[in-house]
């Protein structure tokens, strides 16, 4: 694996896409590479997870489309807490549209996404095209993206030739793609350092029933290379106990880290 020895703060140091530097020397500062998955569809539970988790997070991931009463002031809200514990917003949006239509998806529409979402993430079933059209909305302002190379469920697509592929693309467009959705490391070359955030990491149990697979932090980060763990129902599926699952995750993410870069 290459590069994964590194610090965070080695490779925000180096790294040529401005989102990816914020990224990294946010975890540094925050010793933190955890981001939590809020998938839950009121409001007021969205804005209590992220004030209770937000001082161990690094990144919050949202849907933002299943919150049943989501308004503009939900993403004020959302902004405040970002500024107030220092985390960054990532809205897992999963485009998989043409490039004229998904920088529509990302601009306009109820939600705007690429006006508050620091990061966002596509498919690259579509070509490169996808990409083309997201970058003309989100490089100036200052946002990145990630591709899905790999996904974490039972018997996804997204492997062999196609992970290939999506990796190929993101090496055209280092401006604007810094990482992926995957489950492994994925750089080739020692001048390269695509982060990987991934999802599918749990401490207590090994799939959910519906395809999806659990590893540990450890596993993710140590053996497997990963630079940000993705957790969910890990931690928010415990609503009495926010503070201490997302601590609980953010000290296994930050020891493997310590274990990886020998510190
Ligand atoms: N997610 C995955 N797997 C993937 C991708 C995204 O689980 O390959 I791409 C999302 C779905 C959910 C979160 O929002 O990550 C994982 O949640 P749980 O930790 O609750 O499984």
């Amino acid at each position: 694996m290459i590069n994964t020895f590194k610090t965070y703060a080695d490779r925000a140091q180096q790294h040529p896409n401005a989102c990816a530097r914020d990224l990294l020397m946010l975890m540094e500062r925050k010793k933190s590479n955890l981001s939590i998955a809020v998938d839950v569809t009121s409001k007021a539970e969205l804005l209590s997870i992220a004030n209770q988790a937000g001082p161990y997070i690094c990144l919050l991931k949202t849907h933002i489309d299943i919150v049943d009463d989501f308004d503009a002031d939900l993403v004020d809200q959302l902004e405040t807490l970002a500024k107030q514990h220092d985390f960054m917003i990532f809205e897992d949006r999963k485009f998989a549209d043409i490039g004229n239509t998904v920088k529509r998806q990302y601009g306009n529409g109820v939600y705007k996404i690429a006006s508050w979402a620091h990061i966002t993430n596509a498919h690259t079933v579509p070509g490169e095209g996808i990409i083309d059209g997201l970058k003309e909305v989100g490089l100036p302002l200052g946002r990145g993206l990630i591709l899905l190379s790999e996904m974490s469920t039972k018997g996804a697509l997204t492997k062999g030739d196609y992970t290939v592929e999506s990796v190929a693309m993101a090496r055209r467009h280092q401006d604007f793609v810094f990482g992926f959705i995957a489950q492994h490391q994925m750089n080739e070359t020692p001048d390269e350092d695509f982060l990987v955030l991934t999802p599918g990491v749990g401490l207590d149990v090994k799939g959910d029933g519906m395809g999806q697979q659990y590893h540990t932090p450890h596993d993710a980060i140590v053996s497997r290379g990963c630079d940000v763990i993705i957790v969910g129902r890990g931690i928010y599926g415990h609503p009495d106990q926010i503070q201490t699952q997302a601590q609980r995750y953010r000290d296994a993410g930050w020891d493997a880290y310590l274990e990886r870069c020998k510190l």
